[in-house]
């Protein structure tokens, strides 16, 4: 919301009327904008609410960002996974075709639906295989934007989104999970650090940059799909190595590879290829790994009083 807001867009969200209710608690996240953009209750489950606030608003471009986002979750419950990410999508999609079919639409798409990946890196080209009823929900999302486009003329593009990160992430992530596992273990109030598969491999960039790639899609004369990623690979070793040396600690001293935490279908390794965003976006990503890590470590030692524990950056861990 806030690279719209800085632009001047009207920003206008749909949020479910549980959180409507209690924003202190549930819109922690955007509280400080909360006067800058309209919030409507609607809900991703229910066609009729989404219909009502497009056919309201009349959008000019439409970010579809919600989603069940976590994978682990989506073993849990796979039912209502399928459900909100597959339903959700469609509902908005024909709400658009129905009363805003000039409307500019953007949908999440994610590396998620590369799974089991048959080449490295992946591209705009590379077969879906996705390894989780998420990644099955994403490749749904992902066709029916395509058969919006092609059938109905919708200016409707995908973005395959590889792991961004900030200190805004969800605690439940593994990135998030280390940076503050760190702030919670120099404050003493943790003693160690667990984790499920430590060498599985991710490229993980920074949200605030991809967010920008999402709204240059939509700016373009005509839709298309677009794979947004750093095109490095690291582990979640590398992550927590990394994280722990900010405050000078081993990582090996404190976390422990716990098999609770181990996906029944994981995937090891993720890297993207983002040309096609570079040569028709002019879309670059900035921030390196280390940079990342460093500033997802220091936000939460700050917010955890624990600032002063952080040392110097490595010259070497500019990687
Ligand atoms: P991911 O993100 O599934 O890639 O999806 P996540 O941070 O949850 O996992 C990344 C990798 O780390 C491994 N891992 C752990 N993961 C979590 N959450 N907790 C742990 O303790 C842990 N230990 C190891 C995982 O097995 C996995 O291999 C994110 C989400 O934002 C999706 O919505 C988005 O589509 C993709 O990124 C691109």
């Amino acid at each position: 919301m806030e690279p719209l807001l800085s632009k001047g867009y009207e920003v206008h969200g749909i949020i479910r009327r549980v959180a409507l209710e209690d924003p202190e608690h549930r819109l922690s996240r955007i509280l400080p904008n909360l006067h800058r953009v309209h919030l409507h209750a609607a809900s991703l489950e229910s066609y009729a609410s989404i219909h009502q606030v497009v056919a309201q608003v009349q959008p000019d471009e439409c970010y579809h960002l919600a989603a069940q986002s976590f994978v682990s979750y989506s073993f849990e419950d796979e039912f209502s996974t399928l459900n909100t990410n597959i339903n959700g999508t469609h509902f908005l999609l024909a709400a658009i075709r129905n009363v805003a079919p000039t409307c500019r639409f953007y949908f999440a798409g994610s590396s998620e639906m590369f799974g089991l990946a048959e080449e490295v890196p992946q591209t705009e080209g590379t077969r879906f295989h996705p390894r989780s009823a998420y990644g099955i929900s994403k490749v749904t999302g992902f066709e029916l934007t395509q058969n919006y486009r092609e059938a109905y003329g919708i200016h409707a593009s995908s973005g395959i989104l590889f792991n961004h990160e900030s200190p805004r992430r969800g605690y439940e992530f593994v990135t998030r999970k280390i940076s503050s596992g760190v702030a919670r273990i120099v404050a003493g109030k943790a003693n160690a650090l667990r984790l499920g598969n430590l060498e599985a491999q991710r490229d993980w960039g920074h949200a605030r940059e991809y967010v920008e790639a999402m709204w240059l899609m939509l700016q373009q004369p005509e839709p298309g799909d677009y794979v947004v990623a750093t095109g490095e690979a690291h582990s979640v070793r590398e992550f927590a190595e990394l994280a722990f040396a900010c405050v000078g600690l081993d990582y090996r001293e404190f976390v422990v590879s716990d098999a609770a935490f181990y996906r029944p279908a994981d995937i090891n390794l993720l890297v993207g290829d983002a040309t096609k965003a570079r040569a028709k976006l002019g879309w670059r990503q900035k921030t390196r790994f280390a940079e990342l890590v460093r500033e997802m470590v220091e936000a939460d030692c700050r917010a955890t009083g624990v600032g002063d524990a952080l040392r110097e950056m490595p010259r070497d861990a500019a990687v």
